[in-house]
C-alpha cells in the first residue's frame, strides 16, 4: 500500500515535470533504469576515447593535434560527470568498472569499429558526435536531476566536437582526389553504425516503453534515428559526398528522409561483444585501469590524511 502511494506521487511528479533529486523517493526500478543508463552512457565516453587517442601522435599538424587533444579531454571529463550522476543514485563507480570489465555493462557499439585513417577522425566527429548530439539534446531534458544537467554540459562541448569532425570532412572532401577518396571511405564505413548508434527499432526496445512513461527518455529511438538522417543528408550534399544507401530519398509527403534496413545482425553482433575491436577496447581499458591503481590509492590516502 506504502509503496503503490510512493509510485503515484511519483508518477504525478514526473507527469508535472518536476524534476527528480537524489534524496527524492523514487521506485527501485527507476533507480536501477537509471544506472544503467546513466553508466552505459559513461562507458560510453570513455570507452570512446580510445579510436581517437591513437590518432594524436599522427595527427597532420599542431593545430589539429590539440584541437583532438582537447576533444579527448572532454570526452573524459564526460565520462566523470556521468559516474558521478550514477553514483547520487547510489552506484558505486567501482562497482560499475568491474562490471564493465566482466562484459555485464554495455558502451556504445560505434566504438567497436577502428579509426583506420586521419579522415576516421573526421568521421567520428562528424557523424558520430553528431548522433551522439541528436540524442543528448532530448536528454537534457529528462527526468532526473543531475543526469539532465550534466546532459546541458556535454552537449555544449559536444557541438563544438561535431564541427571538430565536420572541418576535417571538409578539409578532406575539398583536398586532392585520393583525400575526398579517404573522405567517402570514412563515410561509407561510419554511415550505419552511427545509424546504430540510437538503438535498436523501437518495436525491438525492451527497455523504452518504461523509459519514456518515466521521462527518462523523451524521445524515441526510431525517431531520433530519422532526425539525425534528416539533417546529416545534407551535409553530406555540402562535402560532395554520397551517403551508402541506395534506398536513401527525400519524401515529400513525410518531410524526411526513407532510408534503407539497418543490417541488425551486424548490430546484435557487436553490441554483444563480436565487433572487430570488442575484445581490443575492454583489455585496453582493464590495462589502463590497473595501471591507474596507484593514483587512486594515493588519492585515499591523502584524503584520509587531509579531508577530514
Ligand atoms: N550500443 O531497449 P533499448 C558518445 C542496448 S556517447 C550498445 O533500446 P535503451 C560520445 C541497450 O543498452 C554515446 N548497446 O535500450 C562520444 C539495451 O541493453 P540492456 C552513448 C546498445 O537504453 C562521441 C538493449 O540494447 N550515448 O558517443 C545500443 O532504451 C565521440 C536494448 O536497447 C548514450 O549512451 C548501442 N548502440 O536505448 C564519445 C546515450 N543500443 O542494457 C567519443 C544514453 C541499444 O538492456 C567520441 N543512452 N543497446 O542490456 C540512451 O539514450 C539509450 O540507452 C540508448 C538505448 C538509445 C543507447
Amino acid at each position: 500500500m506504502v509503496k503503490k502511494n510512493i509510485n503515484y506521487k511519483f508518477q504525478k511528479r514526473i507527469d508535472n515535470n518536476i524534476k527528480i533529486e537524489p534524496r527524492d523517493d523514487m521506485p527501485d526500478g527507476y533507480r536501477f533504469h537509471l544506472i544503467r543508463q546513466i553508466s552505459q552512457h559513461a562507458h560510453s565516453e570513455v570507452i570512446g576515447m580510445q579510436p581517437e587517442a591513437n590518432w594524436i601522435t599522427r595527427a597532420p599538424s599542431l593545430r589539429s593535434k590539440k584541437i583532438l587533444l582537447a576533444k579527448v579531454q572532454d570526452e573524459a571529463g564526460h565520462g566523470l560527470y556521468l559516474y558521478s550522476a550514477a553514483e547520487t543514485l547510489g552506484a558505486s563507480r567501482s562497482d560499475l568498472i568491474n562490471k564493465l570489465h566482466l562484459k555485464e555493462a554495455k558502451y556504445a557499439s560505434i566504438f567497436n569499429y577502428p579509426a583506420l585513417t586521419w579522415s576516421d577522425i573526421g568521421a567520428i566527429g562528424w557523424l558520430v558526435d553528431g548522433a551522439a548530439i541528436t540524442n543528448q539534446v532530448s536528454l537534457q531534458k529528462t527526468s532526473y536531476g543531475p543526469y539532465s544537467r550534466a546532459m546541458i554540459k556535454i552537449c555544449k562541448e559536444e557541438s563544438f566536437h561535431q564541427r571538430q569532425g565536420f572541418e576535417i570532412m571538409i578539409k578532406m572532401s575539398q583536398g586532392t582526389k585520393e583525400q575526398k577518396q579517404m573522405a567517402q571511405d570514412s563515410l561509407n564505413r561510419f554511415w550505419w553504425p552511427s545509424l546504430m548508434m540510437f538503438g535498436p527499432h523501437d518495436s525491438d526496445s525492451t527497455r523504452s516503453e518504461r523509459a519514456i512513461k518515466w521521462k527518462i527518455k523523451r524521445e524515441s529511438n526510431d525517431f531520433l534515428r530519422q532526425k539525425f538522417i534528416d539533417k546529416t543528408v545534407p551535409q553530406a550534399d555540402f562535402l560532395g559526398l554520397t551517403i551508402p544507401d541506395k534506398k536513401l530519398k527525400w519524401n515529400e509527403k513525410r518531410n524526411s528522409y526513407d532510408f534503407g534496413e539497418i543490417n541488425w545482425n551486424e548490430f546484435w553482433r557487436v553490441v554483444n561483444g563480436g565487433g572487430p575491436c570488442n575484445q581490443k577496447r575492454i583489455n585496453h581499458h582493464i590495462n589502463a585501469h590497473k595501471d591507474g591503481e596507484w593514483v587512486r590509492k594515493a588519492l585515499i590516502k591523502y584524503s584520509e590524511k587531509y579531508d577530514k
